[in-house]
């Protein structure tokens, strides 16, 4: 792959960004692949960079109906963290976090991973006794953690009003020192890259509207640039998921909901880690741009919608003055929306389906930008195999009728 030196960075600058080398090729469909990727958000993209990396199955296609990376990917608030209750996804999001950490040299393409800690806020006794059980848990699986007074917290953040006077006072927090942000679209972007490079067709424009299916098993996809052929299909389509499982005659137990963010008018440096409150329902960080990252829990309504709404920016504005009557006057920059689909256990999906060779990885909610490398690399060992990596087998579909769920809401973060 070509890389440009410093002289060649000046010689495209001065020739008025002309004749950039494109990041990845804009290939014509082939007849058939190996394997079929449906969807080139993080999870997607990261799956066939894995599978072509790891498992050298580089005949590949990442089918996607808009742009990369243009769906939750680069809708999301880019929390990263690994501090969740139950060991089966603490495996899952601490193999995430061991990714992440070595991501940027892996893709050679800055992701921007930034471990400046979040914190998860307690208001109420309850909460205190959740975390201090959660951060229990953490620990014996290895992930860091500590339980942090109100004292302990106001010196991390000491612009945030953890006086007894708020309405909600601030009792305490968890917090997770490993945990961060990362650049989202650069993650999509880094993973196309290094996909493409290895040999993986990227199509954009290309939306699957069917499948092609002869005795239970799946042949292929029908796309709006006609069908095309493979084996083993992979399902990666976030908030669309259910509409392509039904596309299989297959229903899937997920929701798709509206979920919203705002970011303010660049400040200087003023918040340098990340504060989550489940309770008084709003969550705040700041990017490198200066932009106060800034957003809370899902619409009320199913709906397909990526668009914000007055409603929740006043409520979420809400609660982030109560937190931090600093930023009153601060002035809102955008908001948007992207459609989650949630689960009824807050934990994803990683499955074979009664179809063979077609698999869904979906259902992350609010939560699975923080999973997307360690989603990819376990659901591309799952195809390669044929077999469920043991890090993704207990989020099988197989979970809604045998009753293994894995209650995963009081970590989720995002209340839904
Ligand atoms: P996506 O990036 O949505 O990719 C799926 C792709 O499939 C899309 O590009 C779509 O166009 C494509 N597609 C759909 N249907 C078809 C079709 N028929 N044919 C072809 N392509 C199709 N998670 C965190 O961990 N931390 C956070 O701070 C966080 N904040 C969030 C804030 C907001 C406002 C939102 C909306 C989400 C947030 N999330 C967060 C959740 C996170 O964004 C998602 O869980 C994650 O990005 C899902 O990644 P993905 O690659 O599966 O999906
Ligand atoms: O899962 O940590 C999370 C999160 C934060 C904001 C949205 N999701």
């Amino acid at each position: 792959m070509q890389r440009y030196s410093g002289f060649g960075l000046v010689k495209h600058a001065l020739r008025h960004h002309e004749d950039w080398q494109r990041q990845w090729r804009n290939p014509t469909p082939k007849p058939g692949y190996d394997v079929i990727i449906v969807g080139g958000g993080g999870h997607g993209l990261a799956t066939a960079y894995y599978l072509a990396k790891e498992h050298g199955i580089t005949n590949v296609a990442v089918l996607e109906k808009g742009w990369l990376g243009g769906g939750n990917t680069a809708r999301n608030t880019t929390i990263v963290r690994s501090n969740y209750l139950w060991d089966e996804s603490a495996a899952l999001y601490e193999h995430a976090m061991k990714h992440w950490e070595g991501l940027s040299q892996e893709l050679n393409y800055n992701v921007m991973f930034s471990q400046r800690g979040v914190l998860n806020l307690g208001h109420t006794l309850q909460d205190m006794r959740d975390i201090q059980r959660r951060v229990n848990a953490n620990r014996l699986n290895g992930i860091d953690g500590e339980v942090l007074d109100a004292q302990g917290v106001q010196s991390l953040v000491p612009i945030m009003d953890c006086s007894k006077h708020a309405r909600y006072p601030v009792m305490g927090a968890s917090w997770q020192p490993r945990a961060g942000v990362a650049r989202h679209d650069a993650v999509a972007w880094g993973y196309a890259r290094a996909a493409d490079a290895l040999g993986v067709d990227l199509l954009q424009n290309t939306e699957v509207t069917g499948f092609k299916i002869r005795d239970g098993r799946i042949l292929g996809v029908h796309t709006n640039r006609g069908d095309i052929e493979a084996k083993t299909v992979g399902c990666v389509t976030a908030g669309n998921s259910s509409v392509l499982a039904r596309m299989a005659d297959l229903n899937l137990p997920l929701e798709s909901h509206p979920l919203q963010a705002l970011v303010s008018e660049p400040l200087k440096p003023v918040l340098d880690t990340v504060v989550m409150s489940n309770h008084v329902h709003g969550y705040i960080s700041q990017s490198d741009k200066g932009d106060l990252v800034i957003g809370a829990g899902i619409d009320g309504y199913n709906g397909y919608g990526q668009r914000g709404s007055y409603p929740t920016v006043e409520h979420t504005l809400q609660a982030i003055v109560e937190m931090f009557p600093i930023f009153s006057r601060v002035r809102m920059n955008r908001q948007w929306g992207g459609i989650v689909d949630t689960c009824p256990d807050a934990c994803p999906i990683l499955s074979k389906t009664k179809v063979k060779g077609l698999y869904f990885n979906c259902g992350w909610g609010t939560g699975g930008f923080k999973a997307t490398p360690g989603s990819g690399h376990v659901f591309a060992a799952s195809l390669a195999k044929g077999e469920m990596h043991p890090i993704a087998a207990p989020f099988s579909i197989d979970r809604f009728h045998s009753g293994a769920l894995i209650d995963e809401h009081g970590a989720a973060g995002v209340a839904h």
